[in-house]
């Protein structure tokens, strides 16, 4: 693996290098100087109550050493691991709690600047949520939508309603090992119950409550979020953009968007755009108004929108310090305090609009739906009355790569059978004949405690060249955007013959964007669909997919990787360690043996990443044997169905008017 000295990203390490000479401190910086604490890193330290903190350390801890209150270190380490579970879920499940509201508001026309932009997404998921639909109002069908979705939080028993979306077999493992979410709210609060001084001391218990926890947010707040964001603003279809920290404009206003949500995003591409805002940014001096995205508020607007990105979480002290930012307006999660620090070296405003995400020292403009485009005026005309201010020269190259973003499942049905066939059966085709060894999932955060995206550059290339399928979201597909690994031509210069023939017949890049870290959530319903399909596994556990957060550091991810293992997906977890288990085998070998046992899905933890690369091919060939595919072997495919390519699509298309669309649970 090329290894950088901070960071994996040219630019980045450009501007970070640029820094240390202006004497800017940024979180390359600071990681130096940060020593984690040893034993709370390694997940054995308890300060759940007063008598402590407990340091459960020393030789033979597990067997023999015990906090105040007698609690053992595996519990304690489990403890720890399921408050990362619940906070994890709460951020993810009070963003989708958000939209939901917003699909309310929007349906009850309070919400006057949003539209139900993807109708058929209503239907399909009005389908799914057994809403009557047809010859209904949409927005009478968008607020029983709404209402189900706000009833799912705060829902005491039963389950989340899209349990019943997952396959059977899985939906039967959850029953059987009691993990079937109820209500969202009330798994979050349990887990904190259950893991508070006096009560759950059992580790396997105490897991289990973080499985349930962790799917009521993949089933459940994730999966709302994604639906909602789909049905407001348009379900992503592949879109052309740019990616880099070069992609500032030195004579246009430049206005970043950064966090998660994509409401007032969306809403600020909008007013941007609009004559006289581009009218009053040129009487300012300005060519025009150049919009650009961090994180996955990033992901959220280029995948609908072709906002250029300017990259992931460790990017955002380093597109102030180009010196071109006239505004960072952010909303909620991943905003590191420390862009206020940097913005006071330069001319930029940080705008922080959540009530739930202020930062000292930054302006806070409330965001409400309600008044959604008044807000976002307000917004960029404070950006553009800064424009003059910009004096301070930062570090700035203007060099950039394309990007091919927003493939969500929907597309990629579409893309192998058209609009009235759309299915997976080529892929599912590609997989049992070999040409396809398998699909990886190598999303999350990029770290700066490793060369920062640079294990992400590293196992999507590797994985590609094996022929497994990589889909991306998250900082991970801004890490793989800003290296210029999201174009087609990937596939002909990198991916092994059998990957690069099916990505060049059905016309999609090897590496697939699929949206921000909440879009996890489509990864899980194309397993589902592939699962449908046949072929392959009839449930989610046992197909030839691996889950991998090579650089993770949010809690969110640790969420994130636990829903995808009660789902039957093996995960692997790389980047800093020692892990946030590593103080206890009993609770890794629960993580990994007994989660596999029941789920076929597991969460192990492995900082190498030529491992990680190993494991994973390990993972999927041990699953394309237990289903008795044709044995992986690069060039030497078995026979499958002629692919369907672009022409063969439209002519399909042309023969089909008449047939009905295919409408699975999916
Ligand atoms: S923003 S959770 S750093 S992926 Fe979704 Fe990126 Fe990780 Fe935040």
């Amino acid at each position: 693996m090329p290894k950088a000295i901070k960071s994996a990203d040219a630019l980045a390490e450009k501007i970070v290098e640029w820094g240390v000479g202006q004497k800017i401190e940024t979180c390359f910086d600071r990681v130096d100087k940060m020593k984690p604490c040893p034993i709370g890193e390694t997940g054995a330290c308890c300060k759940v109550c007063n008598m402590g903190p407990c340091r459960l350390v020393g030789k033979n801890a597990e067997e023999e050493v015990v906090g105040i209150c007698g609690a053992s270190l595996a519990t304690v380490v489990a403890r720890n691991l399921v408050r990362m579970i619940a906070a994890g879920t709460s951020a993810h499940c009070d963003h989708g709690r958000d939209m939901a509201f917003a699909l309310e508001a929007t349906a009850k026309g309070e919400a006057k600047d949003f539209q139900i932009k993807d109708v058929k997404k209503l239907y399909r998921v009005a389908g799914i949520l057994g809403v009557e639909f047809e010859g209904r109002p949409v927005n009478d069908v968008a607020k029983d939508v709404a209402a189900i979705f706000i009833e799912d939080y705060g829902r005491q028993r039963g389950e989340v309603s899209y349990v019943k979306r997952a396959p059977i077999k899985t939906q039967e493992r959850w029953k059987k090992w009691g993990v079937t979410p109820r209500g969202i709210d009330r798994e979050v609060v349990e887990a904190l119950d259950r893991t508070t001084i006096g009560m759950d001391a059992d580790p396997d218990s105490l897991l289990t409550q973080g499985l349930k926890t962790a799917l009521a947010s993949g089933w459940g707040g994730s999966m709302i979020s994604t639906d909602v964001s789909d049905i407001l603003f348009g379900t992503p279809g592949p879109v052309k953009a740019e990616a880099s920290l070069g992609i500032f404009k030195e004579d246009e206003v430049n206005v970043v968007i950064h966090g998660h949500e994509p409401t007032l995003a969306e809403t600020i591409v909008d007013v941007a755009s609009e004559p006289e805002m581009i009218a009053y940014a040129q009487s300012k001096g300005a060519k025009g108004i150049n919009l650009g995205g961090l994180c996955c508020t990033s992901n959220e607007v280029l995948m609908r929108r072709g906002i250029p990105t300017a990259g992931g979480f460790t990017n955002q002290e380093l597109a102030i310090m180009t010196g071109l930012i006239e505004a960072m307006v952010v909303d909620v999660q991943c905003i590191m305090p420390a862009i206020v620090t940097v913005s006071k070296k330069f001319h930029t405003k940080v705008i922080t609009t959540s009530e739930k995400a202020k930062i000292p020292g930054a302006q806070h403009i409330q965001f409400d739906e309600h008044r959604a485009k008044d807000i976002a005026r307000e917004i960029v005309r404070l950006a553009i009355d800064n424009y003059a201010n910009r004096k301070v020269q930062g570090s700035h190259i203007s060099d950039k790569f394309s990007v091919i973003a927003g493939f969500s499942h929907e597309y990629i049905a579409y893309m192998q059978g058209g609009r009235w066939r759309a299915s997976f059966r080529p892929l599912n085709d590609a997989i049992m004949a070999g040409r396809i060894r398998g699909v990886a999932g190598v999303v999350g955060c990029d770290n700066p405690r490793v060369p920062a995206t640079g294990i992400h550059k590293y196992l999507v290339m590797e994985l590609i060249k094996n022929d497994v399928l990589v889909v991306t979201t998250g900082c991970g597909s801004q890490a793989c955007g800003v290296a210029g690994y999201l174009t087609p031509e990937m596939a002909l210069e990198n991916a092994g013959l059998g990957l690069r023939e099916v990505c060049e017949a059905i016309g999609i890049p090897p590496i697939l964007h699929l949206g921000a870290c909440v879009d996890n959530t489509r990864i899980l319903t194309i397993l589902t669909a592939m699962a449908a399909e046949g072929g392959l596994s009839d449930e989610i556990g046992g197909m030839p997919g691996v889950g991998i957060a090579p650089e993770w550091m949010s809690e969110k991810a640790i969420e994130i990787g636990c829903y995808f293992a009660a789902s039957g997906v093996p995960v692997i977890f790389g980047g800093k360690m020692p892990s946030p288990i590593s103080a206890s085998k009993k609770v890794e070998r629960i993580m990994s043996d007994v989660w596999y046992e029941r789920f076929k899905g597991c969460l192990v933890f492995e900082p190498d990443p030529e491992q990680i690369l190993a494991k994973t091919l390990k993972y999927i060939d041990k699953a394309r044997e237990a289903l008795k595919l044709k044995k992986y072997e690069p060039g030497r495919f078995g026979t499958e169905r002629v692919l369907m390519d672009m022409a063969a699509r439209r002519e399909l298309e042309k023969s089909a008017a008449a047939a009905k669309p295919h409408v699975g649970i999916y």
